[in-house]
Order: structure tokens, then sequence, then C-alpha cells
């Protein structure tokens, strides 16, 4: 028997068999933006990635403080593939403090305006709190709004997003950064986080928002273990009904799989990050917020190409690519 003849017979078992369990399923959404652009949302995932403009981030440690470099980093992620930019003048990492207004458009405004002129087909996201902050950045070509209190922290905030007439990532925490690590008491941290949310996605609607995009915000007012249990728990925010956005990056909640091992944490929280994004794009999420966008990108993509092997286009192209067929 030829080499191709018993592939053949091998490759088709599987059109025998039951398909077996299906992944988690992916709604689609079409959500617009400003420009006549549309963000596509569900074929495949999407990965956002970070740019942090901040001295004290804990995750790039002020490595693109200034412009110039944080230009330079944001074309790095965008010859990677990042296929939407998350820019950022205010660390949330646990216990920070706020940065105010000027020094936050200081930050970020320069370098929304240049990417925005370089990389027009690269959405960007402003990463703010502030309801000034965000109007400043859309002004100068920011197309979504991330706001980390999911627009509860400025009282301006949900008004300024209706009138941008932006999308809203909502992400859920409790309390601020300042005081988050003290609020984590959950009945089923699952249930709670999708009901919060809930709440949070009603208030931006009756606002005037018209899209949002929801995020479980791992590692905000979440221990390890809650973390983990929102991550494997991603399924279950489709009943939210509205795309779905996840931050493993670098987290801290990566050492049940990494351990306390010496070093650098970013170095040392990279493979795990990468397979966290991979379990969340599997298991439905949209879009992935990252900082290694290239590996995060190769580990969703595989995610994705697995999910397809689900769906009768996946088999049929799996059958057109059966030798001696
Ligand atoms: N995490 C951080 C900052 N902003 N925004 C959203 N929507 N989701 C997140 O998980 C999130 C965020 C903190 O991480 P970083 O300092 O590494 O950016």
């Amino acid at each position: 028997m030829s080499d191709a003849a018993a592939v053949g017979r091998a490759a088709s078992s599987p059109r025998e068999r039951s398909p077996g369990p299906t992944p988690p399923p992916r709604a689609h959404f079409e959500i617009p933006l400003r420009d006549g652009r549309v963000l596509s949302l569900g074929s495949r995932t999407l990965i956002m990635g970070i740019v942090n403009v901040t001295p004290d981030s804990f995750s790039d440690g002020g490595c693109h403080d200034g412009t110039e470099a944080a230009l330079a980093h944001a074309n790095r992620l965008v010859h990677e593939g990042a296929n939407l930019l998350d820019i950022g003048g205010e660390s949330t990492r646990p216990g920070a403090s706020e940065i105010d207004f000027d020094e936050q458009v200081r930050r970020v405004v320069p370098l929304i305006r240049a990417l925005a002129e370089r990389h027009p087909n690269v959405p960007i996201s402003i990463d703010t709190r502030s309801a000034a902050v965000a109007r400043s950045a859309v002004d100068a070509g920011a197309a979504i709004v991330n706001d980390v209190s999911a627009l509860s922290h400025d009282p301006a905030m949900p008004a300024t997003v209706a009138e941008l007439g932006v999308p809203a990532i909502l992400m859920h925490m409790r309390g601020s950064p300042a005081d988050m690590r003290a609020r984590t008491g959950y009945d089923d941290v699952a249930l709670d986080v999708i009901s919060e949310l809930g709440q949070r996605i009603d208030a931006a609607h009756a606002a005037g928002v018209a899209h949002v995009i929801a995020d479980p915000g791992l590692g905000f007012a979440k221990t390890s273990e809650q973390s983990a249990a929102l991550l494997a728990a991603t399924p279950h925010f489709a009943s939210l009904g509205v795309p779905l956005l996840v931050g493993p990056s670098r987290k801290s909640f990566l050492v049940l799989a990494t351990g306390d091992r010496p070093g650098d944490p970013a170095a040392a929280r990279r493979s795990a990050t990468v397979a966290a994004s991979a379990l969340a794009a599997f298991l439905g999420a949209h879009i992935l917020r990252v900082h290694d966008v290239q590996a995060c990108g190769d580990a969703t993509r595989l995610a994705d190409v697995l999910r397809a092997e689900w769906t009768s286009a996946g088999a049929t192209a799996r059958m057109a690519r059966r030798p001696g067929v």
C-alpha cells in the first residue's frame, strides 16, 4: 500500500466517528467604529497589543515611557500582528494611585495621534477611567474606550462615551486599584462577576452607549484562584450577549502555573500567558489583551484552527486535504 493510501485511510476515520463534544460557541458581532470601519468579532480571535506609557507599570516597568519609545514599541506590535492597540497612561496595578488629567494626556495623546496616522487600519483603544482623557484620546484618533471601572469611576464617563459614539470595554473590578485587594469576597465568583458586569452593561446602554465589550477583569479584586475560576468560566460570559475580551497577560494569578520563579515576572509568566490566551480563545473569548503579540497571536490562531475543526467548514477543509480522495 502506498504511503498516500495509508494516510488517506487513517484520515477517513474522523468522518466515521461522532464529532465529539463541541467547543463553546462564539457569537458573531459587528461593531461600527466612528470612521466607518467595522470591528468584526467572532470568526477569529483578535489580538489587542498593550502599550503602557507609564513609568511605573508592573508589566513593562517603564521601558516605554516617552512617546518615541512607545511609538517604536507599538509599531513593533503592529508588525507582529496586533489587530488592535490599547494605549494607557495610568498604571492600574494593585495599590497604584490615580494620575491626573494633564499627565495622562501628555503621555497618550501624541502617541495616539501618531499611531492613528501611521496605522489607520488598527483601531486604538484608550485605557482610562477619566472622561476628559477619553475625550482627548478620541479627538486624537482613538476608536474605543477601555475603562477598568466599567464607566463607574468618573461620573461623566457614561455620557461622554455615549456622546463620542465609541464602543466601550467594560472591565469588572470592585473598588479601585488602590483598595481592590480587600474586595475579593464572592459567593460564586463567576456568577457574581457576570451579574455585576450585567448591571454595568445595562447602565452603559441606559446612558446611550450603543456597543460594549465585557471583560472579567482577571486580577482585579480577585485572588489567583478566583482569576483562574473566571478563565475557566469563559463560556458562561456569552450569557451577557456582548463580545468578550480577556486580559490574562503577565497577571499574578499565573503563579498558579509558574510558582514563585525568581527573576523578571514578565519573562517568567510569558509561557503561561500564551497558554492562557489559547485557552481563553478556545473557550470563546473574542479579543485577547496581551503584551506578547506574536506568541499569543500564534497560540490563539491555533485555538481558532481547532475550533474550526468542529465546524462543517473545518470538516470540509479536512476532507478536501485528504490525499487520495
Ligand atoms: N489589565 C490591566 C490594564 N487594563 N484593561 C482591560 N480591559 N482588561 C485588563 O485585564 C486590563 C486592562 C493591567 O495590566 P497591564 O498593567 O499589564 O496593562
